[in-house]
């Protein structure tokens, strides 16, 4: 049974996963190294988030989910289970308030006791009464103070949990046309962030999201990339952006913005999912495969050149609610795992000589021939030597893990 999972059927015919990678290495072209995309694929690291582990839902509706993690607590164990499968997922991002303990070193050590470490912080700006005209952008100095009270609270967090990431969403902005004066707006957010910046230690950052739209309508105050960008420059190195996919117009070319802010040095992390419409917070590459490879192939391009100092935290911002939470969780490991095998195993040779000669069919033929590979075996080594199941997706749900948590949780 055991050794099914290392068996392929290749054109009809049955070989192992060793033969198969074999196969994969020898039909690669010459300057494509599988030995360092396999050593690379060893050190990925995604961070899931506690919140993508309880019950969430729409406006219109929660579906709650028997054994849904009810508490912080809990919503480790879930991480600890995807961790268990995948082998890449050693830290879970909090949010506080929804996460609040009276003892943040009782988080700490649950979570070292399963395997794990405490990723970014995120603030909560957007749930209390007092924000409905905005939090640190409020024309209320009053309610700017709360808010940047609750930023420095998530600081100390920081430092009680061992985080060193502050990642700032905004649900800041206006529903009408002269609802508040944008300049105004513009130099509350800066002056608080000032505050917020200088309570940092060197070696933490301040990742900084952007939303063109939602909750506010007409505007957002950190609207796009541009904006969150300028921000985090104006503030200095310890600021930078951070890029949720679920959060540009349709049609933007999010692989574009990835690669501008590499270039700046500004890339700072990522918000996994996937989307059809807005933020719809689907598995990450539910919709749109291509687009996460494009992206990764990005990335890849930019570790490999050594003037980028890339240090990106890669993690997964979705609330399941209609999926199972912790498949849903492995599902999107897998296609980000899969999609950077897949980048790494571009013809970076081949594409820079025809983009120098403006072949577009020879360049956009490599890029296919990467996003087409099947990169099984490959992963299935990885997940060997990770010493984790060679199909996590398949080995949770045989686990019995949920028919467990299910009952302790009832
Ligand atoms: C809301 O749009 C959001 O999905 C943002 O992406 C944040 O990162 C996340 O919620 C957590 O606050
Ligand atoms: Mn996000």
């Amino acid at each position: 049974m055991r050794l099914l999972r290392y068996i392929v059927r290749k054109g009809g015919a049955v070989i192992t996963m060793d033969r198969a990678y074999g196969l994969l290495q020898d039909s690669l072209p010459a300057g494509v190294d599988l030995a360092l995309a396999q050593s690379k694929l060893m050190s990925q690291r995604i961070e899931t988030p506690s919140w993508g582990y309880g019950d969430s839902g729409t406006r219109f509706q929660v579906f709650k989910q028997p054994g849904a993690a009810r508490d912080v607590f809990e919503k480790l164990e879930d991480a600890a289970e995807v961790h268990r499968m995948t082998g890449i997922t050693p830290s879970v991002a909090l949010h506080i308030p929804w996460d609040k303990v009276e003892d943040y070193q009782d988080v700490m050590d649950y979570a070292h006791g399963l395997g794990l470490t405490i990723g970014a912080i995120n603030p909560n700006l957007f749930q209390e009464p007092e924000y409905k005209l905005g939090s640190v952008c409020h024309p209320d100095p009053s309610v700017r103070k709360m808010a940047i009270d609750h930023l420095l609270e998530c600081v100390e967090i920081m430092h009680s949990t061992g985080s060193k990431i502050l990642s700032l969403w905004l649900a800041d902005g206006t529903n009408y046309p002269g609802q508040d004066d944008f300049r105004s707006r513009k130099r509350r957010l800066e002056e608080a962030m000032e505050m917020v910046y200088a309570a940092l230690a060197s070696d933490e950052r301040l990742l900084i999201e952007y939303k063109f739209f939602e909750p506010a309508f007409y505007h957002t105050d950190i609207a796009d990339w541009g904006m969150a960008t300028l921000l985090a420059m104006k503030l200095g190195p310890k600021a930078q952006t951070l890029v949720d996919l679920g959060h540009h117009p349709l049609g933007t070319n999010i692989e574009h913005i990835v690669a501008y802010l590499i270039d700046e040095g500004k890339l700072g992390g990522f918000h996994f999912n996937s989307k059809k419409y807005a933020d719809d917070d689907l598995t990450t590459g539910a919709i749109n495969p291509y687009e996460l490879f494009l992206i990764y192939n990005e990335l890849v391009a930019g570790e490999a050149d050594p003037g980028s100092n890339l240090d990106v935290v890669y993690m997964i911002d979705q609330s399941h609610n209609v999926k199972p939470k912790v498949a849903a969780m492995i599902q999107s490991v897998e296609q980000i795992q899969m999609a950077y095998a897949k980048a790494l195993l571009v013809d970076r040779k081949g594409l820079a000589d025809a983009q120098e000669q403006g072949d577009i069919i020879g360049a956009e033929t490599i890029l296919r021939a990467a996003y087409d590979r099947d990169v099984t075996p490959l992963l299935v080594r990885v997940r060997k030597q990770l010493g984790v199941p060679a199909n996590p997706l398949e080995a949770h749900r045989r686990s019995g893990y949920m028919a467990k948590v299910v009952k302790a949780r009832s």
